[in-house]
């Protein structure tokens, strides 16, 4: 499959590479992981992605500001990161080829290609898989931006999702020059003080049921607006709920214009992957997420709930 996707990858003069609405650093980095490689090969590439305003604090990464909020006129070979459905991509169908790179294990297969791997920590590392797989050899930019991606979806090498594998790959790319202090810091050390007041509005509007172990809170539009923080910094704030020593299950609602959109975490007993599955999700076992088209939050609460064993 990697063969075959790279060979479809040399034939393409025009390719665009997409990743998911409200992307994390897994989207970014591994959609601008191949953006350098795919150039120098003459080839005409874009970077898509169709959230404005995009998380800043990825503008680090090699070519950030190349991403572009719409797909180009023409193009002839469509390649999705990180993506775990076609719908979140946030674009109509398209007639070119899709090779669909991702490590959800609830993917849907959406691609003309599909290569996916749910034993690999992000799909940064499905790419680095491409590469080997096909001799390509690593520099910089690249090394740079798949690390980040990894750094990011195993919570700088502590979830789960971490094996020997994991720091082996983070091993090849620090061997290319990625540079762990720098992108540490850059993820770590520039948040904004709208971030931390989001944060602490969340920790002021926690709420504990079932003997603590479930926490959560509810951020309206208007704490957005109040606080001035983006969409974006609401990853943290759902995983500083999980932080609490008595929680197992955290539940983040986060008001949208049309409904709320859902980030679930979990510690080790609960699969949040399934009940984002049910819900019309999806995700990770300690990390997935869903959408409602409506504001009863109690009833979303009880769903959640019923599907989850204490
Ligand atoms: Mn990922």
């Amino acid at each position: 499959m990697y063969k075959k996707a790279w060979n479809l990858i040399s034939k393409s003069r025009r390719i665009v590479l997409i990743s998911h609405i409200n992307p994390d650093g897994d989207a970014l980095g591994s959609s601008l992981s191949l953006y350098p490689l795919l150039r120098d090969m003459g080839k005409k590439v874009t970077v898509v992605n169709v959230t404005v305003p995009l998380p800043v604090r990825y503008d680090f990464l090699p070519n950030f500001d190349k991403i572009k909020p719409k797909l180009p006129e023409q193009f002839d070979l469509l390649i999705s990161f990180d993506c775990g459905s076609f719908d979140r991509l946030g674009i109509d169908r398209q007639t070119v080829p899709l090779i669909n790179i991702d490590h959800h294990i609830t993917n849907t297969l959406y691609g003309d290609i599909n290569l996916i791997d749910p034993a690999l920590p992000s799909a940064s590392s499905v790419v680095l898989q491409l590469l080997k797989e096909n001799r390509i050899a690593l520099r910089k930019d690249v090394s740079t931006c798949i690390y980040t991606a990894l750094a990011e979806d195993t919570g700088f090498f502590s979830y789960e999702n971490v094996d020997k594998r994991t720091f082996e790959i983070a091993a090849e790319l620090i061997a290319a020059k990625a540079d762990p202090s720098f992108i540490a810091r850059q993820l770590k050390e520039r948040n904004s003080l709208a971030k931390l007041r989001l944060e602490a509005l969340t920790v002021e509007k926690l709420q504990l049921i079932n003997h603590a172990m479930v926490g959560y809170a509810i951020l309206n539009l208007d704490d957005f607006h109040k606080t001035g923080a983006l969409r974006s910094d609401s990853d943290a704030c759902v995983n500083l709920i999980r932080s609490l020593a008595t929680v197992q299950l955290a539940i983040l609602f986060i008001e949208e214009p049309e409904g709320y959109k859902i980030s679930l975490r979990s510690k080790e007993n609960i699969d949040v992957a399934e009940i984002a599955l049910a819900m019309g999700g999806g995700g990770h076992k300690r990390a997935a997420g869903f959408n409602v088209r409506h504001r009863d939050t109690q009833k979303i609460l009880d769903d959640i709930l019923q599907k989850v064993h204490l």
